[in-house]
């Protein structure tokens, strides 16, 4: 493992967690106790969530940038017995705050043999309500969707993991950080992504790339202005994208800079990796592929639902969400619509439900957002859409009926009013005499996007 150049040996990995294992121990965690982490990414985050899954406790990440009413949701929801932060963090991080550093005192290891089917992890996402949900993922969810991945973009003790992705989610947790981890590869850390660092990190000899469609579009603008770049990307092995929607020009795009067709492939913190275009074989742009092994899926008005390894156990104290999220024969619904062609090859086409949104690879809730703007005093009627947005994906806009036509509120005043995380923020202002609705009173969120879409300047 690679960490800001420092270089940390499986051997001193290991003596890492047994000291955070201690340590976790020592403050009482016992087996499925939510341990929750509120932090950068940093070594002792990794030791820790290592040091977690030892110990059987159940690992609940937070994205730092989340305010108070965020933060607080999910740590009252989860029960978190501690929440580990980061010394700038400690004291957002409430009583049970337990400082992330020093871990290096010594102390015996602590292990309990945990059951394939006990929680490992709990990954909060947004739904179509305004509070996030938290998908309980066991240790054989996590093992058997990331061996088979894995397994299938064949990773092994010669790869070096370029890993750019934030720890919270399951494409930087699991897909990157346990893919490496479970076949013996590298990785190398990055802090934060930029092109640059990643190309530097493969001229260094990573040689396996995981990205969001934001990052490539980031690190086309940059191969645009520095084409030379891309014969060093080319020394990589494999470079892949999922969490929202690679546009197929992205990807023609990168390969004619680099030589390499990225691979493509779709999953959710629901059910893990379930589709993914082949190593080997025709990887066709605009499509996430067919099912890995072990995965089953189906299509069901439109609707892609899968059966697989993967498939988290439910939502966390939530029995209701869990049985809509199921069918009574067990395949999760996935709430996005797709296409299948004739190779058995899905393409994304939408979401369901309007009031999700993907920015930079972040699923948003139009709902939690709403429920904020709702509350500026110069809102009569607020809805919030997603509208097609060249870097990230989807843009936040907030469609806005104010209370007086004369004073409306400005784009400005709306970001300051919203207490969320950054990409919560509404990024584009679409002012209204009034909502279109149907006969039922519903707002017609798809035509509001469609005209968000062509009235609101990027
Ligand atoms: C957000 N910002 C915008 C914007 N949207 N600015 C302008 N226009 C928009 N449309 C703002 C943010 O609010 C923030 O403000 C700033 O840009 C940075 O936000 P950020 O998201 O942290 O961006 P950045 O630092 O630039 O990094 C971009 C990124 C990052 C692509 C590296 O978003 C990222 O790491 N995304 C990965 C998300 C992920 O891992 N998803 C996986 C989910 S799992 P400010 O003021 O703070 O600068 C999953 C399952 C699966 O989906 O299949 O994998
Ligand atoms: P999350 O809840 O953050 O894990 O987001 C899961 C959602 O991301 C899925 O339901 C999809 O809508 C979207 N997604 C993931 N991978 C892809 C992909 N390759 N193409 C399009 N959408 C994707």
């Amino acid at each position: 493992m690679l960490l800001s150049d420092r270089s940390v040996s499986w051997a001193e990995l290991d003596d890492r967690l047994d000291a955070a294992s201690a340590r976790l121990a020592a403050l009482g965690v016992q087996p499925g106790d939510r341990v929750a982490c509120f932090a950068d990414t940093h070594l002792d985050v990794i030791a820790a969530l290592l040091a977690t899954h030892a110990l059987g406790a159940v690992w609940v990440p937070i994205n730092p940038g989340y305010q108070h009413a965020e933060l607080a949701h999910v740590l009252e929801h989860s029960g978190a017995a501690l929440v580990l932060c980061d010394e700038a963090r400690l004291a957002r991080g409430g009583p049970r705050a337990r400082p992330l550093s020093s871990w290096c005192t010594r102390g015996r290891p602590h292990a309990h043999a945990a059951d394939d089917d006990e929680l490992a992890l709990l990954i909060y996402t947004s739904g179509t309500t305004g509070r996030a949900k938290g998908c309980m993922l066991s240790f054989a969810n996590v093992l058997g969707a990331v061996s088979a991945l894995s397994g299938l973009w064949r990773l092994g003790p010669g790869d070096e993991v370029v890993h750019a992705l934030p720890l919270f989610h399951v494409h930087g947790l699991c897909v990157a950080l346990h893919g490496a981890l479970l076949r013996g590869a590298r990785t190398r850390m990055l802090e934060r992504f930029s092109p640059a660092a990643v190309i530097d990190a493969v001229a260094r000899g990573g040689t396996v790339f995981m990205g969001v469609p934001t990052m490539y579009r980031r690190l086309l603008d940059h191969l645009d202005a520095k084409p030379q770049d891309g014969a060093v990307l080319a020394r990589a092995r494999l470079f892949c994208a999922g969490s929202a929607a690679l546009p197929a020009a992205d990807l023609e795009a990168f390969q004619r800079h680099t030589g390499h067709r990225i691979v493509e492939r779709y999953g959710m913190s629901e059910t893990l990796i379930t589709l993914s275009n082949p190593l080997e074989g025709t990887r066709k742009a605009g499509t996430v592929g067919r099912p890995i092994p072990g995965v089953h899926m189906r299509v069901v008005d439109d609707e892609l639902q899968v059966q697989g390894p993967g498939v988290m156990r439910g939502y966390w104290h939530d029995p209701e969400a869990t049985a809509q999220a199921f069918t009574p024969d067990g395949f999760l619904k996935t709430g996005d619509t797709v296409r299948v062609d004739d190779d058995g090859y899905v393409t994304i086409i939408g979401r369901t439900s309007t009031d999700i949104l993907k920015v930079g690879g972040y699923k948003l809730s139009a709902r939690e957002i709403e429920e904020q703007l709702a509350m500026h005093p110069a809102v009569r009627e607020v809805a919030v859409v997603g509208v097609p947005d060249r870097e990230w994906g989807q843009r936040v806009v907030a469609c806005v009926v104010p209370r007086d036509a004369g004073a409306p509120p400005t784009l400005t005043s709306l970001q300051a009013h919203v207490q969320l995380h950054e990409a919560k923020k509404p990024r584009g202002l679409y002012l209204l005499a009034e909502l279109p609705k149907n006969a039922m009173g519903k707002v017609q969120k798809k035509l509001l996007a469609d005209q968000a879409a062509r009235d609101v300047a990027p």
